[in-house]
């Protein structure tokens, strides 16, 4: 039965209005004019056109953040006026809920009711979560020798430039903005452009929330111009991305130029192991949904899959069984367990992994299939799998697993770590030493054991080696947004 739900009148009323910049408290066009095409990666169909910022828009936004923040009323607000106007957003976010499900769902593809039990939920606390640190971001009193009183204070980092992705668009837009709010900066966000849609509706909250003008400001566009511009501007104090390693390490040199902060949160090729004692009707779905959730457009997706070799025939045929029934369809639809990929672009560039997979003589048990018709494709399983091909150390960034036999710890650990990246790794054990030795000694930023992509906002996320530095959520987000001073009085 085809489980369609009808579109919220406020959601086709957002589709069919002017999909403009939000910038000092007010939705503009850009100043050339121009605009861009979103589309629904289900139908193909375009879905709205959206300004589109360049340099000079940029420009605007930031001078507007920086006045915000230097001028007030933001910077003379107290903590806790900053944090109920934070919970305020909250509750407006939640009382619009199915209008940024929808839209998010419309926008990226991914299935209803993903938004509507993770992405949504998720977002709300991360406002209320960050509100709840606005009255509590402290300094020091610090005991220094001689006739001294010395302090520090954390004081916000000043205009930050967030730029985000398209795979959890409003989700990422409370990563980024929550903490930023809370440590009293002020933000001017570049949203992905495959994904404005649910940023610009975000941006009509915090307007009804009634934010200071310029506090927060929404500029959509693309990478290379706005997100550039962003980066490059001598007025942003700070960058913090969430994006692709490549473009993450060109950011990283440029904002060197301006020596701008920066938190880069980026790819990833994360290894989930099966150990020999594993229960494994629970790590079975548990590896299974690590890497197909949100069509495997995850950066933390257990792509690399390592199962104890008694266990790997029966796992292995278990994972290709789960894959064939998939239901895949329109993210609109309540059954929907899949929806498409992206874009196109992401499509073919799934589709090559596959192929290349296949050339260097790894065996597809399952899947590989695509459609010309939204862009689908198949959950795909391939074993018989060395460490060196494409498809083992590579992001694929879609529903795509290899799965790789192992036969003791030590070895496995090894070439868990053997990664140039370093985001999350999940095990599978009912042997708690087991767990704790190997949650020690795996190089990721995360360990899940007996669950995977489990999320809170009180707790880290973020990465070693080339899936970047710095953490999302938990307090140690708020270092990401405040200096430290040092302030020394003498007493003599
Ligand atoms: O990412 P980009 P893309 C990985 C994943 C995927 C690949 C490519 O492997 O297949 O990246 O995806 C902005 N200056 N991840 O091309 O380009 C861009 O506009 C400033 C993992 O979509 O990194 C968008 O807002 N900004 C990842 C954001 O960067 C620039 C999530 C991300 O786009 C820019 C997404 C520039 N020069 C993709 N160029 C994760 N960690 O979750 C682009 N952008």
């Amino acid at each position: 039965m085809n489980k369609t739900i009808a579109l919220k009148t406020k959601v086709a009323e957002f589709l069919s209005g002017k999909k403009r910049l939000y910038i000092n408290g007010e939705f503009i066009e850009s100043a050339s004019g121009k605009t861009f095409k979103t589309y629904n990666p289900f139908s193909g169909e375009v879905l709205a056109e959206v300004s589109e910022a360049e340099e000079a828009d940029v420009d605007k936004a930031v001078k507007s953040a920086k006045k915000a923040l230097e001028e007030g009323p933001w910077s003379k607000m107290s903590a806790a006026e900053r944090s109920k106007l934070i919970y305020k957003l909250a509750d407006l976010i939640e009382e619009h809920k199915e209008e940024l499900a929808q839209l998010d769902t419309l926008d990226n593809g991914k299935p209803i009711n993903e938004m509507r039990i993770a992405d949504i939920p998720n977002t709300i606390e991360q406002f209320r979560y960050f509100a709840g640190w606005a009255t509590k971001i402290t300094g020091q009193t610090i005991p220094v020798s001689g006739s001294y009183f010395n302090y520090t204070r954390h004081e916000p980092v000043g205009v930050v430039g967030q730029i985000i992705p398209w795979n959890f668009p409003i989700n990422m837009v409370s990563w980024k903005v929550a903490p930023a709010l809370a440590a009293g900066c002020t933000v001017v966000l570049k949203p992905a452009e495959q994904t404005p849609l649910s940023a610009l509706y975000f941006a009509e909250l915090v307007e009804k929330a009634s934010f200071p003008k310029g506090v927060v400001n929404i500029v959509t566009g693309y990478g290379n111009t706005a997100g550039d511009a962003l980066v490059k501007h001598p007025e942003v104090n700070k960058i913090s991305f969430t994006g692709s390693t490549a473009v993450g390490k060109r950011i990283m040199k440029e904002a060197a130029n301006t020596m701008k902060r920066v938190t880069l949160e980026l790819g990833g090729k994360s290894p989930n192991i099966v150990l020999p004692d594993a229960d494994l009707s629970k790590a079975v779905p548990g590896v299974f949904s690590g890497i197909m959730a949100n069509q495997g457009e995850i950066c933390s997706a257990g792509s690399r899959v390592y199962i104890h070799k008694k266990h790997f025939d029966h796992v292995v045929s278990e994972l290709v069984s789960y894959a064939k029934n998939v239901k895949q369809g329109n993210g609109l639809d309540e059954d929907t367990e899949m929806g498409p990929l992206i874009s196109k672009q992401q499509q073919e560039r799934v589709v090559d992994y596959i192929n290349k997979g296949n050339d260097e003589g790894a065996r597809m048990l399952t899947g590989g299939g695509h459609t010309d018709n939204g862009y689908f494709v198949d959950p795909t399983v391939f074993v018989d799998v060395s460490d060196d091909m494409a498809i083992a150390h590579e992001e694929i960034f879609g529903p795509v697993v290899v799965a790789m036999p192992y036969e003791n710890l030590d070895e496995v650990i090894n070439r868990a770590n053997n990664s140039s990246y370093g985001l999350a790794a999940g095990l599978w054990t009912e042997n708690v030493k087991s767990a704790h030795n190997m949650a020690n000694r795996l190089k990721a930023g995360t360990v899940w054991v007996n669950c995977y992509d489990a999320m809170d906002p009180a707790s880290p996320f973020g990465g070693y080696k080339q899936s970047g530095f710095g953490r999302d959520m938990g307090s140690y987000a708020l270092e990401n947004y405040t200096e430290v001073k040092s302030v020394w009085i003498n007493l003599r």
